[in-house]
């Protein structure tokens, strides 16, 4: 009789602990409250919402993700390329779990995500598997993206425009770090929280003063 293949989940990620999403969750609206208020944001508002003039309630702007996580491997049930030998590595199913302290070390707003920065540690990156950064990019960004360091895509989802898919903000990201390595940067506006960048088209990036810390458990999506 033949055996049947285990199932693989849609994805593999550290999730955040249900008291640690809460407290994230406040403060990354507390700086999307501020960001539309910022003189500099208006100045590009239309890059929002088509036209000059109009204002933009960002925390309505962006819909809220059902479960703040990292992800490591997107499976698609095993469809993904990859999936299975990625749920099959020694280090993946040890690490299935344990806990994980994640760093936030910056939050980017585009019109078509918010998202948040993560800067995996050495033992983290053991759990990001080779190509990650790349997949999916645009050819025309996958020079920029190879130049980067290995996990630069790492991120949290915190909400995405309407009619935008997840997967768009470690892409956003991308963009947002190539264009930095290439010097493209914009206003730049100190706020509390730290340095606000402008990268055209809308795109905005904070480098946090001090990094953000959230609990995880590394697991897969049940769903
Ligand atoms: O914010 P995210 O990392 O973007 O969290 C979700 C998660 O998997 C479940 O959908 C991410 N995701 C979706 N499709 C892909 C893909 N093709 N490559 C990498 N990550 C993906 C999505």
């Amino acid at each position: 009789t033949k055996q049947k293949e285990p199932e693989l989940p849609l994805f593999f990620g550290w999730f955040l602990l249900p008291e640690e999403e809460e407290r994230i969750k406040c403060a990354t609206m507390d700086f999307l409250k501020t960001l539309d208020t910022l003189e500099a944001f208006k100045e590009h508002i239309s890059e929002f919402t088509g036209e000059a003039e109009k204002e933009v309630d960002l925390e309505q702007y962006f819909q809220n993700p059902l479960q703040l996580h990292c992800t490591t491997k997107f499976c698609d049930y095993g469809k993904a390329e990859g999936a299975k030998e990625y749920a099959e590595l020694q280090v993946v199913k040890e690490s299935l779990a344990k806990s994980y302290e994640l760093s936030v070390t910056a939050l980017i707003v585009t019109p078509r995500t918010f998202g948040a920065r993560v800067a995996l540690t050495e033992t983290q990156l053991k759990l990001w598997p080779e190509g990650a950064d790349k997949e999916g990019v645009a050819p025309a960004l996958l020079p920029s993206v190879e130049a980067l360091p290995a996990g630069s895509r790492a991120h949290v989802t915190l909400g995405c425009s309407a009619g935008v898919e997840e997967v768009q903000t470690g892409l956003d990201l991308l963009e947002i770090l190539a264009l930095q390595k290439e010097g493209k940067e914009g206003t730049q506006v100190e706020m509390d929280l730290g340095t606000l960048t402008y990268l055209s088209e809308g795109r905005w990036f904070l480098a946090l003063r001090e990094p953000i810390t959230a609990d995880t458990t590394f697991t897969f999506a049940a769903l």
